[in-house]
């Protein structure tokens, strides 16, 4: 019988500084060790950046120095962090950048979701960190979609190429602007109205040159210029291929645990099933691309 190698867990040497990075999945999540984010060094900091694109999600365990400001400078140190949200303001006046998911006041993410696709730009990643989570429950799971991409059928992703979808987020935050007067930011202007956009279905990733298979339930509204039929199918055919186990990590959080993701490159999760239990978790995103497809290359 031949034994299956444990996942490797490989010092890797990124930009000079060494970051102990331990595989979790084949092509998705490591968790990072040895780095406390409040203090990383310049190189660390140059280091995780460069291991987003690869690993997609880093976790680093037992961040409790990393506190709201600290949350925002890591940030800033990782790249140009945006607003809160285009219509969701931040957690208090003294943290603009800082979205809040709060279980009490209807915090929940359990829809697969790429963060804030309904813009033209949506964010290059996302910084979570837990702040008071349910004594179980509350996983977290993220897909790895150019996994998904990969594991198509050649004639299926030739298809998939030519597709572009429309991403809208009135359904997840339409009531949101409604109900609100004052209007928030987003990449520095206001941000009056939920216009939907066009971005490719398969996205050249910038950094690696791979192809993901960008779509999500979360935002999608449907795939232009094919039937509504056709685009139901298609995106139905795409959402449980992207979320089939072996292209998924979850993660069980503890207090002081972040999360760091890619999020050209994934879709993401939080579980529903801790009851009324308080669940408090606090996001960054950094500024992003426009989505490139294959056919502007
Ligand atoms: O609460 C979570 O685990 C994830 C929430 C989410 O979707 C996000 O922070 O972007
Ligand atoms: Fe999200």
């Amino acid at each position: 019988m031949t034994l299956l190698a444990a996942a490797p867990t490989a010092p890797v040497d990124v930009d000079g500084a060494v970051l102990d990075l331990e595989r979790l999945e084949p092509t998705i999540g490591a968790r990072v060790h040895g780095v406390d984010l409040a203090r990383a060094t310049d190189a660390q900091v140059r280091a995780i950046r460069a291991a987003l694109a690869e690993y997609k999600v880093l976790f680093f365990a037992g961040q409790h120095d990393l506190h709201p400001d600290g949350q925002v400078a890591l940030g800033r140190r990782l790249g140009e962090v945006t607003e809160s949200h285009p219509v969701v303001p931040g957690v208090d006046e003294g943290h603009p950048e800082i979205y809040a998911l709060d279980s009490s006041t209807g915090g929940f993410a359990d829809v697969w979701h790429t963060d804030v696709t309904f813009v033209r730009r949506p964010p290059l990643g996302s910084v979570l960190r837990a702040v008071v989570l349910p004594p179980t429950g509350g996983d977290t799971q993220w897909a790895d979609l150019e996994l998904a991409y990969r594991s198509l059928s050649e004639p299926v992703q030739r298809l998939a190429d030519q597709l572009v979808a429309v991403h809208d987020g009135t359904r997840e935050f339409g009531y949101y602007l409604a109900q609100r007067e004052e209007r928030t930011k987003w990449e520095g202007e206001e941000f009056r109205a939920l216009v939907p956009v066009a971005h490719p279905v398969v996205r050249v990733h910038p950094e690696t040159g791979r192809k993901g298979l960008f779509v999500n339930p979360g935002f999608v509204s449907h795939i232009e210029g094919v039937s509504d039929a056709e685009s139901r199918h298609l995106l139905d055919l795409f959402y449980a291929h992207i979320t089939k186990p072996e292209h998924v990590v979850r993660h069980r959080w503890s207090v002081g645990d972040v999360a760091m993701w890619d999020n050209r490159s994934t879709v993401h999760y939080a579980n529903r099933d801790y009851g009324d239990q308080r669940r408090v978790m606090h996001r960054i995103t950094l500024r992003g691309d426009a989505p490139v497809g294959p056919a502007a290359r």
